[in-house]
């Protein structure tokens, strides 16, 4: 803080102490006093002017004065503050100071032991290795002596093993000459050695060049058996090259197979292609086709609507025709399908007639009986194609009745008024266009059975034994009309229109 700031300068204020130059003061005093005395009165009220100026201007002077005065005790009691906050810090320092300097001290007194601790140690382990080397000094000594004694030892040694050099020298002078004598010995020994060993390599040379002989032969037989496999050997290479000629046009073939299972794919994959064009149009008729489903349905469902409304019609139209008016229709029509039969069930229709077959045996008036009673009359004859069908007829049952004792049928026809005119039940004579008699019929034999001697006036049809032969349609016999046959029945076929 600078308290010079806040201090009012004291230079800025103009006042000249009062008595600062009395003699200026008392020279105007004088010039006041110097005129008439007129003018006191005037004198005394600008002298009392004055004194209350500069009692105003003192009194300001007081008042700046003590202002700078209190300012400057508050500064120094700030100040006072601040050095006692520093004596504080600073005792706080130094008592952490001595605090450290004590611990330092401890810390050196410590320090200081344990060095003179040291140093006494050191001194003691001096001390020791004195002694030590003392000792070593005297053992060295005594090493001393007792090397140089060894020495003097060693000395005596020498000379006794020189001497024994010598001795051993003339030995082995001695001992060379025995050697010599005996090298030459040894000499002869060789020779007779070598002698022996020369001819004992004669030998060994004989037994190598039979060996050699032998190995030549060897040599000889293994050159033939390489020969041998040489040859083998080449058929082999032949042969693998042949194999390789096989496989080489093998896999030529495989090349070929392979370009064309790669065509094949190709063909393949535009198939695939074709086909997924053709999926996805069938794609499309599926689309159409659904929608073409949506409006049958529709159309179905107007069609049960209908179907409904026809089935009502049809019951109606039933409940008529099942009427008991009506009731033989049903003898030719199917109840449940409506579909009728221009002929009974069991009949046969063949050019606008109906013809049936019954099972059983019967006279002719009885068999003709019967054929009424169904609504027609014994079969006639027209013409070529009626003969036909009706031949064809008992053939057939013939051959799908083999239970069935089968003779002849029945046709109406007969000759009972006058011996040999034939006349068919509706009246007509029989024309020479339309006959067809079996070979030799009619010939109206007289059976031993037959009584009242009536002979053979009835004619009845005889199956052929093979259909479409010659003359397989010539198969009417004549026949005695009280013997029992199959019948051949005709009805005329309900006509619609
Ligand atoms: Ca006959």
């Amino acid at each position: 803080m600078d308290n010079k700031d806040d201090m009012i300068n004291l230079e800025d204020i103009q006042v000249s102490p009062r008595g600062e130059d009395p003699g200026e003061e008392e020279a105007k005093i004088a010039d006041v006093e110097a005129p008439a005395p007129k003018c006191n009165t005037i004198e005394v009220s600008l002298l009392l002017n004055n004194a209350s100026k500069e009692n105003n201007r003192l009194s300001l002077l007081l008042n700046a004065t003590q202002l700078n005065f209190s300012l400057l005790l508050n500064n120094a009691s700030k100040e006072n503050n601040r050095l006692s906050l520093l004596l504080n810090a600073t005792q706080l320092k130094s008592s952490l100071l001595l605090n450290n300097a004590s611990k330092e001290n401890n810390r050196l007194s410590l320090l200081l032991n344990a060095t003179q601790l040291k140093s006494s140690l050191l001194l003691n382990n001096s001390v020791k290795e004195n002694n030590r080397l003392s000792l070593l000094l005297n053992a060295t000594q005594l090493n001393f002596s007792l090397l140089l004694n060894n020495a003097s030892k060693e000395n005596n040694r020498l000379s006794l093993l020189l001497n024994a050099t010598q001795l051993k020298s003339s030995l082995l002078l001695n001992n060379a000459s025995k050697e010599n004598n005996r090298l030459s010995l040894l000499l002869n020994a060789t020779q007779l050695n070598f002698s022996l060993l020369l001819n004992n390599s004669v030998k060994e040379n004989n037994r190598l060049s039979l060996l050699l002989n032998a190995t030549q032969l060897n040599f000889i037989l293994l050159l033939n058996n390489a020969s041998k496999e040489n040859n083998r050997l080449s058929l082999f290479l032949k042969s693998t090259l042949q194999e390789k000629k096989d496989l080489q046009l093998k896999n030529k073939e495989l090349d070929t197979f392979l370009n064309k299972t790669l065509k094949s794919f190709n063909v393949v994959s535009e198939e695939n292609s074709l086909l997924n064009l053709h999926w996805n149009k069938s794609l499309n008729t599926i689309e159409i086709l659904t929608a073409d489903s949506q409006q049958l349905r529709q159309v179905l469902n107007y069609e049960k609507q209908t179907t409904t409304q026809l089935e009502t019609e049809n019951r109606l139209q039933k409940s008529i025709l099942f009427s008991n008016r009506l009731s033989f229709l049903w003898k030719l029509c199917d109840k449940d399908t409506l579909k009728c039969s221009r002929c009974l069930p069991g009949w046969a229709e063949h050019a606008s007639r109906c013809y049936i077959l019954p099972k059983g045996q019967e006279k002719w008036e009885k068999a003709r009986r019967n054929c009424i009673d169904d609504g027609g009359d014994l079969a006639v004859v027209l013409n070529a194609d009626d003969q036909a069908f009706l031949t064809n007829m008992t053939f057939q049952f013939v051959h799908q009745h083999p239970e069935e004792r089968f003779l002849s049928a029945w046709i109406g026809l007969e000759d009972m008024v006058k011996e040999g005119v034939h006349l068919w039940v509706d009246g007509n004579k029989v024309t020479w266009r339309v006959i067809y008699w079996k070979k030799d019929e009619p010939n109206n034999a007289m059976a031993s059975w037959d009584r009242d001697r009536a002979g053979q006036d009835c004619v009845a049809i005889v199956p052929p034994k093979v259909i479409g032969e010659k003359h397989w349609l010539n198969s009417w016999d004549d026949i005695v009309c009280g013997g029992k046959r199959h019948y051949l029945c005709e009805a005329t076929a309900l006509s619609l229109s």
